[in-house]
């Protein structure tokens, strides 16, 4: 296959700074030769342009921290995932995850004068749903799906135009933290949301089927893999960190299994700070689940 790695060096969306080094942990724990090994043929494209917080004054708008500059790097990444060609498989390195507003609407863009729908397979232990008036925060890395999905602030939700993600179109694995409107917002919307006590009850493989099943009619695949997702134990180097996670195995399991299905059309890996990481392990952790996603296997 042929793989575009595209950088997002952006800390905006988050609370606490650092995710806008994860492109170069990830660069740096080796995934470009990874990938190569696999076979696949790796262009790194470098990395879209984004304001530093320390340039501009802290501006909150309606409940939306950083989001002219947010939007800025959003748009960019809208433009240049949309002109990516349709036979490369786009790698999309956070950065925080407001990125996957600008990846996500690219992916569903590229190529697609038809309008084909794009599934969206969003890892993490948190949903990401909130809108500026349901978040506590104000921090827009904990409202890319919502505004996805047409709801919050017009400027977000507008990223693709008239394009907007169908809400039965996604399904979220590992969720264990969502906020208490954020909970109404996702109910009223239908989303399917595998909680850890999902994965407990029901194992990996059997979400997977489901998952695969629910997402039958769209020919586009997105996966959005947030580091925290994984446990704190194997991915330290996160910003919102949250107890009870995916362990190491339960990650590649899901990546294993996703690749088999021959689906998946593009990826992220967000959130991933060097700032608080162990020795570049949370980097090290997610190139291996980017490798298991693109085809890597035991035997
Ligand atoms: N992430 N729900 C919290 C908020 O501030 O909205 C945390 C969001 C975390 C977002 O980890 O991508
Ligand atoms: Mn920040
Ligand atoms: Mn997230
Ligand atoms: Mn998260």
């Amino acid at each position: 296959m042929n793989v575009s790695i595209l950088g997002i060096p952006m800390d905006l969306g988050a609370g606490r700074r650092g995710v806008d080094m994860g492109p170069s942990a990830l660069r740096n724990a080796h995934l470009a030769t990874r990938l190569r090994e696999l076979g696949h043929e790796v262009h790194d494209l470098g990395d879209i342009g984004v304001a530093l917080p320390e340039t501009l004054d802290k501006h909150e708008e309606a409940g939306l921290v950083f989001l002219e500059p947010i939007l800025d790097a959003c748009r960019s990444t809208v433009g240049r995932v949309a002109e990516l060609p349709a036979d490369t498989f786009p790698l999309t390195l956070g950065g925080d995850h407001s990125v996957a507003m600008g990846t996500v609407t690219g992916n569903a863009l590229r190529g697609n004068p038809a309008g084909e729908r794009t599934g969206l397979i969003w890892v993490d232990a948190h949903t990401d749903y909130n809108t500026p008036r349901s978040s506590p925060s104000g921090n827009i890395h904990g409202m890319p799906v919502a505004h996805l999905t047409g709801l919050g602030d017009a400027r977000l939700s507008g990223l693709g135009g008239p394009w907007q993600l169908r809400p039965e179109d996604i399904v979220m694995i590992g969720i264990r933290s969502v906020d208490r409107h954020e909970r109404d917002l996702l109910r009223e919307a239908g989303i399917q949301a595998y909680t850890m006590k999902e994965v407990d009850q029901m194992g990996i493989t059997r979400i997977v089927e489901e998952t695969l099943e629910r997402l039958s009619g769209v020919t586009r695949l997105h996966v959005s893999f947030d580091a925290d997702a994984l446990d704190p134990s194997v991915c330290p180097g996160v910003g919102t960190p949250v107890p009870g996670g995916l362990t190491y195995r339960e990650g590649h399991l899901l990546m294993e299994l996703l690749s088999e299905s021959g689906r998946v059309t593009s990826m992220d890996i967000v959130e991933v700070n060097p700032v608080l990481d162990l020795h570049n392990q949370t980097a090290e952790v997610m190139v291996g689940m980017a490798a298991s996603l693109l085809g890597q296997r035991i035997l």
